[in-house]
Formats: structure tokens, C-alpha cells, sequence
């Protein structure tokens, strides 16, 4: 078993007060290349049907996203189970952990679209909200050019913002007043970096204004007891779950406690 990534009490108790933290050099060499190849397969199987000419909507203008792909990839399940990446959400959230899902996201070269500041968790049918987390990881470098991440520190505190339209993103002050005066904190990534956010931290990506794709692909964790409130998504769609059920089960696995 590969040792634990080092992460300081300092680490751990900015990423709780921050709701964010940046983490360098998570995932390396071999390993960082064998995960890009077999997230680039996943998302060309994935988008292979699809007529790249088609009218876009505004949200997949933002970028590719292809959700949940460790159940239907196998090149890709042992990278996002992976109990080391796991024991950094559990560690920094303090919790058990369960996989939520995974997503895929590739900023197309020069589109233009911006990833609006939004916060997570809003959209997911949990009932429990304060303590998911996602590990977005840099699959070739994010820098301002092609559209990192940035973090808006300590909002994970504001729970009860409506939640944005990724679609149709309002200015951010007219969403949530409270983030006035909050500088924003912009954390480029070389590949295989990562940061890792609070679902309720107000984050934001800027266009892809580079020749080449922006990969990254976001691992999400929820903690092990979290139980769901109905709502739309593609994940829970199909299962069919009663309000106040655990999220359990093979879907989403206990990958850290
Ligand atoms: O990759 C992006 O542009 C945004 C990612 C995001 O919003 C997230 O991982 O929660």
C-alpha cells in the first residue's frame, strides 16, 4: 500500500477554515500519465456519438463533462477508488468517507466559457449539506490561461444561498451579497495537483483561452452516513431512492475511515 500524501495539522485546519486547500504533486510519473490516458479513453468513448457541429447548450459550452465514469471504465475505477486519494478527504474533513461521484471535466481550447462561480452542493440530493469535498485533480497543468480554479475562502460557512444557474450565471454579488469583499485566491496546478474544496465553498474556473484541452477530472466525497433528499441527478435518477435513504451500496463505496 502506497505511504498516506504528508499533510500537516496546519494543512488540515486551513483546509477547515478556508473550506479549500491546494495540494502539489498528489499524483506522479507512471501513475499521473496511466490516470490521464485512461480518462482521455473514458471521455472519447463517452462523447464518441455525439456530432461535434451540434448546437451547444450554454452549460457544455463551459466544458465536457462526463459524469460517474468508474463504474463503466475499468481503467479508470482503481484510480478514483484509490484509498489514498479517499484518506486526504477523510483526513481533511475528519469524517468517513464515501464516494459521491466522479466527474470528468475538459475545458475545450478557446472556447470562451467561464465556469460561473457557483457552490456545489446546493444541486445534490443530499439531506446532510456541510461536508462533501471534491478533489479536483490537474491532469496537464491548469494555469489562469486555460482556466484553473479559483476559491472564494471561508464561504463554505453560507448555507443558505440559492443555488446558481450554471447555465445562465447571474453576477455573483446579486447571488450572494455576502461574498463582498472576499478576494478571490486563484491556485494554479501543475499536472497531477490538486485542489480540494468544501461542496458549499464558492469556487470558479476561468475560459480556456489556450491551444490545448483543459483536463481535469473531480472525485467527490460525501460522509458516510449522508442520506438522500429527492431531487434531480444523474447519478440517483436511475436508483429509485426514497427520501431520508442512506447512500450506500456498491455505487458508493466507503473508500476511507
Ligand atoms: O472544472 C471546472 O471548470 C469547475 C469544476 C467545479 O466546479 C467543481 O469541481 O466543483
Amino acid at each position: 500500500m502506497q505511504d498516506d500524501y504528508p499533510l500537516t495539522p496546519q494543512q488540515i485546519a486551513a483546509y477547515q477554515r478556508d473550506g479549500y486547500i491546494q495540494l502539489n504533486d498528489v499524483i506522479t510519473g507512471d501513475q499521473l500519465e496511466a490516470f490521464r490516458n485512461a480518462v482521455n479513453d473514458a471521455v472519447k468513448q463517452d462523447t464518441a456519438t455525439q456530432d461535434p457541429n451540434r448546437q451547444k447548450s450554454s452549460y457544455e459550452q463551459i466544458f465536457i463533462q462526463c459524469v460517474n465514469l468508474w463504474p463503466r471504465h475499468p481503467a479508470v475505477k482503481p484510480f478514483v477508488l484509490d484509498p489514498r486519494l479517499g484518506r486526504i478527504a477523510a483526513r481533511l474533513s475528519g469524517l468517513s468517507v464515501r464516494l459521491w461521484h466522479d466527474h470528468a471535466l475538459f475545458k475545450e481550447p478557446h472556447t470562451g466559457a467561464k465556469t460561473p462561480w457557483h457552490q456545489d452542493t446546493p444541486y445534490w440530493p443530499h439531506q446532510q449539506k456541510m461536508h462533501q469535498l471534491t478533489i479536483w485533480i490537474a491532469l496537464r497543468d491548469a494555469t489562469i490561461h486555460n482556466g484553473c480554479m479559483s476559491f472564494l475562502p471561508g464561504t463554505q460557512k453560507h448555507l443558505d444561498i440559492a443555488p446558481v444557474n450554471l447555465a445562465d450565471p447571474q453576477d455573483l454579488y446579486a447571488v450572494a451579497p455576502q461574498t463582498k469583499g472576499i478576494k478571490p485566491v486563484t491556485c494554479e496546478l501543475k499536472a497531477g495537483s490538486c485542489t480540494v474544496h468544501n461542496g458549499m465553498t464558492f469556487h470558479y474556473a476561468g475560459p480556456n483561452r489556450s491551444d490545448g484541452m483543459r483536463e481535469a477530472i473531480a472525485i467527490i466525497y460525501m460522509p458516510d452516513g449522508t442520506t438522500y433528499a429527492p431531487a434531480p441527478h444523474p447519478v440517483t435518477d436511475p436508483l429509485k431512492l426514497s427520501p431520508g435513504q442512506k447512500l450506500d451500496g456498491e455505487l458508493f463505496p466507503l473508500v476511507a475511515n
